[in-house]
């Protein structure tokens, strides 16, 4: 499928699972703790500096934007997780908002995949275990993107992406991509992996 990246817009802001689109256009949603990075993602995807905002503090998108990709495609910018001070008996780490998008979307086939994004350096977190199982337990497919790449050398990086597969995803196919929004390292792999999942 031959997508123009540079035809892209914020097309709607969702803050209840009402305003979820009923359509079957397919959603590339991106998870992850708050300040992963998952707007630069958005960013760095489309070529472009600054369409999804970059928080300035963690926690600031509680929102679900939506970004229209040349009518083909929405990313979908989830609400970080991990950030808000919560009890220590919550199970639930991520907001309300992010669990309707999964439960109760209006459209649940037309989530294709999930962009699950840890820090290369720090590793899954217990709220990234919980995420990822609660994916696993929802039957929604994702990809795993190691992020911040550029902060590691390049040995660093091969160290870290090892002992992840080894630790945490071993045996499971789950794909692990490198990536960062600085150097762009895994863009044209990820898109791939998008584009695979939508046809
Ligand atoms: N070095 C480096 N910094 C990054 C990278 N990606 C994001 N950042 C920085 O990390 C911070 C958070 O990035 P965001 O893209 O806003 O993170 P987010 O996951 O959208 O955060 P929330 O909206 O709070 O959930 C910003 O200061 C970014 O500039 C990366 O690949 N490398
Ligand atoms: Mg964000």
């Amino acid at each position: 499928m031959k997508i123009n990246v540079n035809n892209a817009d914020m097309r709607m802001t969702v803050g209840n699972v009402k305003q979820l689109p009923r359509e079957t256009r397919p959603q590339i949603a991106l998870s992850g703790r708050s300040n992963v990075g998952k707007s630069s993602l958005i960013n760095t995807l489309l070529g472009r500096k600054s369409l999804a905002r970059v928080s300035s503090a963690p926690g600031k998108t509680v929102t679900i934007n939506f970004y229209d990709v040349d009518k083909k495609l929405y990313l979908v910018d989830l609400p970080g997780y991990g950030y808000a001070k919560r009890s220590k008996e919550s199970k639930k780490v991520w907001s309300s908002l992010t669990e309707d998008y999964f439960l109760k979307n209006p459209s649940p086939d037309a989530i294709k995949l999930v962009v699950q994004l840890i820090d290369i350096r720090v590793g899954p977190t217990d709220d990234d275990v919980m995420m990822i199982n609660f994916l696993i337990g929802a039957d929604v497919p994702f990809a795993v993107v190691a992020t911040k790449t550029d902060k590691l050398s390049p040995a660093q990086k091969s160290a870290a992406l090892e002992k992840l597969e080894r630790e945490y995803f071993a045996g499971t196919g789950i794909d692990i991509i490198p990536f960062s929004s600085v150097t762009r390292d895994g863009k044209e792999v990820l898109w791939n992996r998008i584009t695979d999942a939508i046809s």
